[in-house]
């Protein structure tokens, strides 16, 4: 029957056997077609992968989704999902704007990009040059932090510059990191042979920022070594026309106080207390120093005052250096 929901089976980038919510049309001509359209939760407007060379919908001639060209396709609706289903669970949130919006993702953008972006509206992946990236969206932590993006946008806001531009950054990578909950890396999955090579097996570790490098350029606007900061003494003061004032630089340091803290208190807990912050506290300019005012005060808001969840926050912020 046209239009209706559909089960069907991929192949992700890295091989791995995906089922899929689809859903099953019919072509002007004989036969049946299978989209990347999942309309089976409630709810929500859906969950639909684009094709950017056709700027249609993917699809399929059959529910079975093998072929290598679809992989890129398949784990963007994979993993939307996964993230969708994040936000619901953990933090009762019906999609990004909490009204069930529908969650789309472009796959197969461009030539040789080696990036992923949140555009205000939807996400968009590179399949990556194949040396240093693979296609971006085999990575869950990374749909789950252009998502985030997605979340920011409709709750905090924080400007897109400088310190608030770093805090959008860190939280995008926060929740990357506590969706795809193995680990305190960044884009594992989605590193190509080079870079693996290289010793580059991951994009930021939030455990170690400073185990990579950061872009030539931005070295003499740092205090340290020339290394991702880990600590306000070596935050970079990069101006506007460089990442946005270090957006994706400085949020390290708050990336590592959110480490410090889940490493004491658990990934959950520590979603459950940026969550808070983010969507209750945090506004367009708020810098680091509010981050911690608001951060502390959501963990005391859940777990009270003096509790092991508020101090193992304090001490997140205190061991990068940033106070009130
Ligand atoms: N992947 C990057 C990000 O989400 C892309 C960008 O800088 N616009 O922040
Ligand atoms: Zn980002």
């Amino acid at each position: 029957e046209e239009g209706e929901f559909h089960k069907s089976v991929g192949t992700g980038v890295h091989g791995d056997h995906r089922e899929l919510h689809t859903t099953r049309v019919k072509p002007p001509q004989q036969g049946t077609n299978f989209i990347l359209a999942d309309s089976s939760h409630e709810g929500l407007e859906g969950i639909y992968t684009f094709d950017s060379n056709t700027d249609e919908i993917a699809v399929n001639n059959s529910a079975s989704w093998k072929k290598e060209y679809h992989h890129p396709a398949v784990d963007a609706h994979y993993n939307s999902e996964k993230v969708y289903d994040y936000f619901l669970n953990e933090h009762d949130r019906n999609s990004l704007d909490d009204e069930g919006m529908a969650i789309i993702s472009y796959v197969n953008y461009g030539t040789d990009f080696n990036n992923a972006f949140w555009n205000g509206r939807h996400m968009t992946y590179g399949n990556g040059d194949g040396d240093y990236m693979v296609p971006l969206s085999a990575g869950l932590d990374v749909a789950a932090h252009e998502m985030a993006h997605g979340v920011i946008t409709n709750t905090a806001n924080l400007e897109y510059r400088f310190e608030s531009g770093a805090l959008n950054e860190a939280f995008a990578d926060i929740f990357g990191a506590l969706v795809d909950e193995d680990n305190w890396e960044i884009g594992e999955d989605i590193m190509g042979p080079g870079a693996i090579a290289d010793g580059r097996t991951s994009l930021r570790s939030l455990s170690d920022p400073s185990k990579y490098p950061v872009n030539e350029e931005y070295i003499p606007y740092g205090d340290g070594e020339g290394m991702y900061p880990s600590h306000m003494d070596e935050f970079y003061d990069l101006p506007m026309h460089l990442d946005n004032g270090g957006v994706h630089i400085n949020s390290s340091i708050i990336n590592h106080a959110a480490y410090i803290t889940g490493e004491q208190i658990g990934k959950e807990k520590l979603g459950q207390i940026y969550y808070r912050a983010l969507v209750t506290y945090l506004t367009p300019t708020s810098d680091f120093s509010d981050a911690r005012l608001y951060i502390i005060q959501s963990a005391e808001d859940i777990y009270g005052e003096g509790s092991e969840e508020a101090r193992a926050t304090a001490d997140g912020f205190d061991q990068v250096g940033i106070y009130e």
